[in-house]
């Protein structure tokens, strides 16, 4: 099994269409935030990732994905004729847009743990902004699937920003990442947000005790994302930067 993991997309149009073929031969693809970048105008790069996320969706791949920094903007109202009327009110309702991805691909998980029996996967999605009990509870629901209904299964994390002295990561708020990976030990976590770190560092991977921490990091000058592509079972993995 091959799982693809970026972040820090920025809105990079030239990415995503590479994600979008390369994801037909992952078997799950992770995307560790900053889908859109806050600079440039919002609702075009919203609108595209809409076509994009139903494109993704054809393929039938699960999709793993949180928000990051610069994606903590509201779902622009613009895009609500081309939505279901339950899901244009819930994405109205809702803080983030990034979760309207996970309402209109029934394989993307966003900010939230499920469990895929299928491919004996746990996938945890922990948004950028939140109340620190919610994503705790989001943590210790992916602990007590691995302990109760899936013994045996690979459990997978993404929060865009790192935890605490990993690549200059910073604890913005009272959740404490760090404490989490140590206390639950999660088999995967995926990160973004400090770009330049882990190609400066030459190195995209960490540990806290049995869990592998990765940031591909971000290099805007390349014609596809840095990526990593990781086998959950074997735990064998390359880094492309
Ligand atoms: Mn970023």
């Amino acid at each position: 099994m091959a799982l693809l993991a970026v972040c820090d997309l920025h809105g990079r149009q030239d990415w995503y269409r590479w994600l979008l073929w390369k994801a037909r031969r992952s078997q799950v693809l992770v995307i560790a935030g900053d889908l859109i970048d806050a600079k440039q105008e919002h609702l075009p790069q919203i609108r595209r990732l809409l076509v994009w996320i139903r494109e993704l969706a054809l393929l039938e791949i699960p999709v793993l994905i949180c928000s990051g920094n610069h994606d903590q903007v509201s779902f622009p109202v613009e895009l609500a004729d081309g939505l279901s009327q339950d899901v244009a009110i819930e994405a109205i309702r809702r803080d983030c847009w990034v979760d309207v991805l996970g309402m209109v691909n029934p394989h993307c998980v966003v900010s939230k743990t499920r469990l895929l029996l299928k491919q004996n996967l746990i996938l945890t999605s922990l948004p950028e902004e939140g109340d620190p009990s919610v994503l705790e509870h989001l943590m210790l629901q992916g602990a007590l699937m691995r302990k109760e209904l899936a013994p045996g299964s690979r459990w997978i994390v993404t929060r865009h920003r790192p935890p605490m002295g990993f690549w200059a990561g910073t604890g913005n708020w009272s959740f404490n990442f760090y404490e989490h990976i140590e206390r639950f030990q999660p088999d995967f976590v995926f990160c973004g947000h400090v770009h330049e770190a882990p190609i400066e560092l030459d190195r995209c991977i960490d540990r806290i005790g049995a869990s592998r921490i990765f940031n591909p990091g971000c290099h805007f000058r390349r014609t596809y994302p840095c990526h990593a592509s990781v086998d959950p079972v074997t735990r064998r993995f390359t880094w492309i930067r």
